[in-house]
């Protein structure tokens, strides 16, 4: 083969290997196999030197004219391939904007403390301060305190849970009252809630742990009036203006008069029904006026001043306003039961 057919051929190859070229990667192998270092075009010049003096100029323009030809046509080939591998490229990383989001695993609160926060509002919206305590409590705070001294038969009813023989976890909120009744003068406007104990059975309506909201009125003047406005404007700020409370005689060591306090039963607004037993009535509250004793043991003077106080049960007023039917649920943890209070 003389060295035109020599390049003739090489041409001849190289254009049927660029037909077959798909991607930049393929092409930029054949430009190195035609006229890289080692390839086709520049062996070709090799063999320049065995060609007589006198060939060798016009044979050295056949090989620059052919790598000229070839160097155009991979040129105008790598442009193309570059336009349809960007094309292909934007097409693949399209953002469809109307396609849903990835859920967001948002936590959100639990249905006690959503209550909680309603009730919070409530009372706040009133002029009552939130107030918190420790739930190791003494025995003097949780009891003593409160005109329920050792042997006192009130204390049995509680069920208490032990620490150390002066020390327990409270069973009610009052020591949050008690200590800032000590640490205070009156006026004192506040609401204490929180997490308490009782040596309780674990049923559909009781819990060993659970919550509670008591509330504290002292001042000059505090009557059993301004206890039966505050609960009935509460009750229908909660839930309804046509919302009642009915204060039924009760007895508390803490308090004297006592009451328990029911509200218009919220499932049936009155006319009766299962949850409220057919009596249109629910009971949610405690009350009554401080028992001047309490109020002398933790420092304040009963002749010149007088108060209320009051206590709910946060636990059974989440399950009515969510119609849970068993408190377990609130304690277990399940997130199925739980992500459906957003
Ligand atoms: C002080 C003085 C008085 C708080 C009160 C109640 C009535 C009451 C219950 C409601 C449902 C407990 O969770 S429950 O079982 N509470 O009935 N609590 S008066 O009286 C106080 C508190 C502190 C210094």
């Amino acid at each position: 083969m003389n060295i035109q057919e020599n390049i003739d051929h090489l041409l001849e190859h190289l254009q049927a290997d660029l037909c077959e070229v798909v991607d930049s990667q393929t092409l930029e192998a054949l430009r190195l196999r035609v006229l890289g270092r080692k390839g086709e075009i520049t062996t070709l010049m090799r063999v320049l030197g065995q060609v007589p003096p006198e060939e060798r100029p016009a044979i050295g323009q056949l090989i620059n004219d052919a790598r000229e030809k070839a160097a155009g046509w991979l040129d105008t080939l790598a442009m193309r391939i570059a336009v349809h591998e960007r094309t292909e490229a934007l097409a693949r990383e399209t953002i469809d904007v109307t396609q849903p989001m990835w859920e967001r695993r948002l936590g959100n609160l639990h249905p006690i403390n959503l209550a909680l926060d309603e009730i919070l509002d409530v009372f706040t919206g009133m002029g009552f301060e939130a107030v918190e305590g420790p739930e190791v409590e003494l025995d003097l705070y949780n009891f003593e305190l409160l005109n329920l001294p050792k042997n006192h038969p009130s204390r049995d009813a509680q069920d208490t849970f032990y620490i150390e023989e002066n020390i327990v976890l409270r069973t009610h909120t009052s020591p949050v009252q008690a200590r800032t009744m000590l640490e205070r003068k009156p006026p004192i406007r506040i609401v204490c809630p929180g997490r308490v104990y009782r040596a309780d059975e674990f049923d559909a309506t009781h819990s060993p742990v659970f919550h509670q909201l008591e509330g504290l009125m002292i001042d000059e003047d505090v009557t059993m009036g301004d206890l039966k406005g505050t609960l009935d404007a509460f009750a229908k700020r909660l839930y309804d203006p046509d919302i009642a409370t009915r204060f039924r005689p009760s007895f508390f060591p803490f308090t004297e008069p006592s009451a328990e306090v029911d509200l218009t039963c919220v499932s049936c607004r009155g006319q009766g029904c299962r949850v409220c037993k057919g009596t249109g009535w629910i009971e949610v509250l405690g009350a009554g006026m401080v028992n001047p004793k309490v109020l002398e043991l933790c420092g304040i003077d009963s002749q010149k001043y007088s108060g209320f106080a009051f206590g709910m049960g946060l636990d059974r007023i989440a399950l009515l306003r969510y119609g849970v039917q068993d408190l377990r649920l609130m304690f277990e943890g399940d997130m199925r039961f739980l992500r459906q209070f957003r």
